[in-house]
């Protein structure tokens, strides 16, 4: 995992690194909400079983982004999973091959991109603002993590002013809107 300022040039190149050179923290994740884990070595599996059964996350499958994977609606995919959206539940997503970078907005609403591969697990909480896009390498595996039924609906920005996961999430956060 590596954080850094998003920089906002060529936006039509979603797969760039877009790195402005200005680092953020784990620290900085998690004053908006943002939950990281490193899982690597042999025993990753009992540890995301561990957390699993520590945070309820009682069902899980996996998903391939790649143009192998997913065929002529691959780059179509890969722009509507880059539409700032929310969730009103937790996105959960364990990186098992390839890598990729997770968006999330932070409390002055800039974005924070979060490079991720092999090995990282991220928790974005319900009602965070964000995006995912592959990188240049157009490849990534990841393990999707829910409590009981998948709740992916992305609810595009911006979400009607009373979404109460909108709401409660700006308040736990200490956002302005
Ligand atoms: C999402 O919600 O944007 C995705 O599931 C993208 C693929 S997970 C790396
Ligand atoms: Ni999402």
């Amino acid at each position: 995992m590596r954080a850094y300022v998003y920089d906002n040039q060529d936006p039509a190149d979603q797969r760039a690194p877009h790195d402005l050179g200005i680092e953020k923290t784990q620290a900085d994740l998690e004053k908006v909400g943002v939950l990281y884990w490193r899982f690597d070595g042999e025993d990753a599996l009992d540890k995301i079983d561990q957390l699993a059964k520590e945070r309820s996350y009682k069902n899980r499958d996996t998903i391939v982004v790649s143009p192998d994977a997913m065929g002529p609606i691959y780059e179509e995919k890969v722009k509507s999973f880059f539409a700032e959206h929310l969730h009103e539940d937790e996105e959960i997503r364990y990186i098992l091959d390839g890598s990729g970078y997770f968006d999330v907005r932070d409390q002055g609403d800039v974005w924070i991109r979060i490079y991720m591969d092999k090995g990282d697990l991220i928790i974005l909480p319900a009602g965070i603002y964000h995006r995912f896009t592959t990188d240049e390498n157009n490849y990534i595996k990841a393990m999707r993590l829910f409590k009981e039924e998948p709740k992916w609906t992305p609810l595009n920005r911006p979400v009607a002013s009373d979404n109460k996961y909108r709401s409660e999430y700006v308040s736990s956060y200490n956002l302005t809107s």
